[in-house]
């Protein structure tokens, strides 16, 4: 048996067939920084990461028998929050003296409901690195006063509580990199994730960025640029996603790692995530040149008013404009939108289709998903002032593809038609593309 103290665990995918047919899965970032912070201190540990597990049953008892772990951790987001809960049943049977704690998005905000039940000792809140060394210490020297750890919601055998807040780390270069070598790096679709950085500057209203992790916060582009190093070097990375909110916000640090890139002689391509207000020939140019292949870009919807009540803050003729800049530098461009904002109308959902059509015609690539409120999100705190009806009976249905509210105007089955129509459209102009490069050559 190999006794491991903290035993970190990432739920599968939501339901067997998204297990099965997910393609693209990526490292669980977040377990690998919290590991990384725990090395730092001393700790023994291990990641299961049962997203790309054969088998997530079995891999899980099998992990739990063998580890017999003090600290088990278990990351989750809003729809896959019933596994983590499965999981933890299952952890608090098989390891009755662990140390249960959980984190993420989802419990950030409902904590009071997860420490309801009975089964977690804790919730970590937002960023944890800190947190989760502090509780290894105590855990390790016997000083059982978790009250004292800051960022964390506990029981007090009454009702749950909150520590006193943890202020979101300033210098993110302090955090140690990901500990990768603890993850299953060659089962991953996608396995060069990297942040660059941390929140968003801006506060769009369907997003959780401006309250979960706060106001926008670079690491230094030397610090990125081993990171990615690394990438390259000792995981062989030929393509690198820069999972940032918006990796072009500081142009300067962007052409620091670009020239970086290029000075270090990486040879990686990658891909990023932008905004149409940010888009510039030279920011595009020193992104190419570094090896960018694909930057995404949200614009939500094809109507100015509804962008503007969305607090995107970008203009409809700046989309077209990116479209032509980025496809110009040879980068793919790809546009999400998103169906079934509260603001959505019959002719606006009209609007949104002409204008990822154009888009299309273009070159550019589409993406369409359905607007959730997720928990944290001030389209959440403002759902009965702006009319939203959320008819959602499990956090599971709290997916993207899968439309759980009706507004004033629309109903969930018009945004599903919605989605449908535009998954449509897509596949259509992908066969269009494949014919006519078919009958060019
Ligand atoms: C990369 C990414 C993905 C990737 C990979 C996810 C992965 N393997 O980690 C893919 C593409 C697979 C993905 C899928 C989805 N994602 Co996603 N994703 C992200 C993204 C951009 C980065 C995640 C990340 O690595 N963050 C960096 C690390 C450092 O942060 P972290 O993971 O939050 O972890 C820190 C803390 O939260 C805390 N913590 C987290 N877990 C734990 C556990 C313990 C024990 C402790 C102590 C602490 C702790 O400590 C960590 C270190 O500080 C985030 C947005 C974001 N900026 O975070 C969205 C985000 C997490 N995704 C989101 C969503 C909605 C989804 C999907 C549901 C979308 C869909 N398809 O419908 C799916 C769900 C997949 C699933 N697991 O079931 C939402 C979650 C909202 C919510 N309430 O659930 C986010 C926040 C985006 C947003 N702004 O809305 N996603
Ligand atoms: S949607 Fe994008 S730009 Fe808007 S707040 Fe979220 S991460 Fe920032």
């Amino acid at each position: 048996m190999i006794t491991k103290e903290v035993l970190l665990i990432n739920p599968p995918m939501w339901s067997p067939a998204a297990h099965a047919s997910f393609n693209a899965l990526c490292p669980p970032l977040g377990l690998g920084y919290l590991a990384a912070s725990l090395l730092r201190e001393g700790a023994s540990v291990e990641i299961l990461d049962l997203s790309v597990s054969d088998d997530p049953t079995e891999d899980l008892k099998a992990a739990l028998a063998r580890c017999s772990p003090r600290i088990i951790g278990i990351t989750t987001v809003t729809q896959n929050w019933f596994l983590a809960q499965l999981i933890a049943r299952q952890a608090r049977q098989t390891c009755s003296e662990a140390f249960l704690i959980t984190g993420g998005p989802h419990v950030s905000y409902l904590w009071k409901e997860v420490l309801s039940d009975g089964v977690f000792d804790a919730v970590a809140l937002f960023e944890a690195e800190q947190t989760i060394a502090e509780l290894y210490r105590r855990i390790r020297d016997g000083k059982l006063d978790f009250h004292e750890i800051a960022g964390l919601a506990l029981h007090n055998g009454h009702a749950p509580f909150l520590t006193k807040a943890r202020p979101l780390e300033k210098q993110l270069d302090s955090i140690p990199y990901p500990a990768r070598q603890l993850l299953p790096m060659s089962r991953y679709g996608r396995p060069g994730t990297i942040m660059t950085s941390r929140g968003c500057p801006m506060k769009c209203i369907f997003c959780i960025s401006s309250t979960y992790e706060g106001s926008y916060r670079p690491r230094s582009a030397e610090n990125v640029l081993a990171e990615l190093c690394e990438l390259r070097r000792v995981w062989g990375i030929r393509e690198a996603y820069l999972i940032d909110n918006v990796f072009t916000v500081n142009r300067e640090r962007v052409h620091t790692i670009c020239a970086g890139m290029l000075r270090e002689k990486l040879d990686m391509q990658f891909n990023c995530v932008s905004r149409a207000d940010l888009v510039t020939e030279e920011l595009v140019r020193c992104l190419k040149a570094a090896g960018c292949i694909r930057i995404e870009i949200g614009v939500e919807s094809g109507v100015q008013e509804i962008i503007d009540k969305l607090e995107k803050h970008i203009e409809v003729e700046q989309v077209a404009r990116a479209a032509d800049i980025v496809l110009a530098a040879g980068i793919t461009p790809m546009f999400t939108f998103q169906i079934g904002s509260p603001f959505e109308t019959p002719e606006s959902l009209e609007q949104t289709h002409r204008l990822a059509a154009s888009l299309r015609a273009k070159g550019a690539v589409t993406f369409f998903s359905t607007m959730t409120p997720f928990p944290g999100t001030p389209l959440v705190e403002r759902a009965e002032k702006l009319g939203v009806r959320i008819h959602a009976s499990a956090w599971s249905e709290y997916r993207t593809s899968n439309p759980i509210y009706d507004t004033p105007h629309m109903d969930r089955n018009s945004f599903r038609r919605a989605l449908f129509r535009e998954s449509v459209s897509i596949l259509q102009a992908q066969s269009m593309g494949a014919w006519t490069a078919e009958s060019s050559s």
